[in-house]
């Protein structure tokens, strides 16, 4: 049993279009109705209208990537109840789609978060890049955070303060914007004041209250995706560790296995993204699909770089300090295992070659993602032969 091949579709604005997604090789998208605010129930009839879209160009759709979980759960707040509500009317719509696995996270105010958006290879392919100093040069010197003094250590300050010095009004824009404006799948962004009171309505909540507030959410949700036939497959913190003072629950294995014990329904799952969980040397890739196994409902494959001081950027697919070999060969075991094809996609993918001449959403140009899907299925297929199981 081999993995279903999907690429990221933004829907109708997303300037690659299916016709190039089914010529890169995959045979399905994942997508959301990314027009909707967060927090809106997705009506049958456009989800309907989506699928047929889709299907129009030859690819199917049964993985939502993402259905955002409203601030107003992950800080179990006054509107708790009817977010809640709509959560459950969405998935129940989904279902009766054909949609079977639905992606979240559960990161408070942003979603993943980078400081370059354009990071120059030595090939000259361009790459995402995440760099604690340039975090702390927003934090400390633009966004004045109060008490962000207290969560870097003297030399993080004194390289943010000289980086900070050098920087013009238009690096200094550039990278407000790349870590607050909203990347792709975020869907909301915000301005620098703005953020600096969301923030603060995350004062009362630490890792604890957010750890409870996740499980509460899935008490609530599972039991209709267990109804409905879907899989809520959680998307780990990326990166995985708190930023900006806020907390970060779901970014190692014991982070996933504690939701999985506190909430056993078969409908609460995982999106492996190798990616996010990958810039923690102690995450053990290959080990982690073996031991979650069953509870992987969708990977996204992607392999980081980590560099001197924490910094990482993404490296193509099959290079960087993922054992990409060793979590393929992990996957091919478990889908032996469990006799069904799990939905994979490349993650992300470096700017090259003509992708350099577009303007595509961040990480999600057509060729780079081309070249890592076309390298993940040529090692899927070379690992199960190997090991006996096709051909
Ligand atoms: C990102 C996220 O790293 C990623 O896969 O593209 O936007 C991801 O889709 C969400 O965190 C899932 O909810
Ligand atoms: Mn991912």
């Amino acid at each position: 049993m081999l993995t279903t091949k999907t690429l990221r579709w933004f829907g109708p604005t997303d300037p690659v279009r299916l016709r190039d997604i089914r010529q890169a090789g995959a045979t399905e998208v994942v997508t959301a109705l990314h027009e909707l605010p967060n927090g809106a129930v997705w009506p049958q009839a456009a989800i309907a209208a989506r699928k047929a879209e889709i299907a129009a160009a030859g690819l199917g759709w049964t993985v939502v990537e993402s259905l955002p979980v409203d601030e107003a759960i992950k800080t179990r707040s006054t509107d708790w109840d009817r977010m809640i509500d709509h959560y459950c009317q969405s998935l129940r719509n989904l279902a009766a789609c054909g949609i079977t696995v639905v992606t979240y996270n559960f990161m408070p105010l942003l979603d993943w978060t980078r400081t370059d958006l354009a990071w120059e290879l030595p090939d000259g392919a361009r790459a995402l890049r995440f760099d604690p100093i340039a975090l702390a040069v927003y934090d400390l010197h633009m966004l004045h955070r109060p008490g962000a003094d207290a969560d870097y250590d003297d030399s993080v300050r004194d390289a943010a303060a000289r980086r900070y010095a050098v920087m013009d009004a238009a690096a200094r824009g550039t990278l407000e914007r790349t870590i607050i404006a909203g990347l792709p799948g975020s869907e909301e962004g915000f301005t620098s004041p703005a953020f600096l009171a969301a923030i603060g309505s995350y004062d009362a909540i630490d890792a604890e209250m957010l750890r409870a507030n996740h499980v509460a959410f899935l008490a609530a949700v599972c039991p209709v995706a267990d109804t409905v036939g879907i899989r809520l497959v959680v998307h780990p913190d990326d990166p995985p560790f708190p930023i900006f003072g806020l907390p970060r629950v779901v970014s190692t294995e014991s982070d996933v296995a504690a939701l999985f014990a506190k909430v056993p329904n078969r409908s609460n799952g995982l999106c492996f993204c190798t990616g996010s969980f990958g810039v923690r040397a102690d995450n053990d890739l290959p080990g982690m699909v073996d031991r979650l196994g069953d509870r992987i409902g969708f990977l996204h494959l992607r392999s980081v770089q980590r560099e001197q001081g924490g910094a990482f950027h993404e490296a193509a697919h099959l290079e960087g300090d993922a054992d990409m070999a060793a979590v393929m060969a992990a996957v091919n075991r478990l889908s032996a295992r469990e006799g069904k094809s799990i939905p994979m996609r490349p993650d992300h993918g470096h700017q090259m070659l003509d992708d350099l001449n577009r303007t595509t959403n961040p990480g999600y140009s057509l060729l780079g993602r081309m070249r890592g899907l076309a390298e993940l299925r040529g090692l899927e297929l070379g690992i199960a032969y190997a090991a006996g199981r096709i051909g």
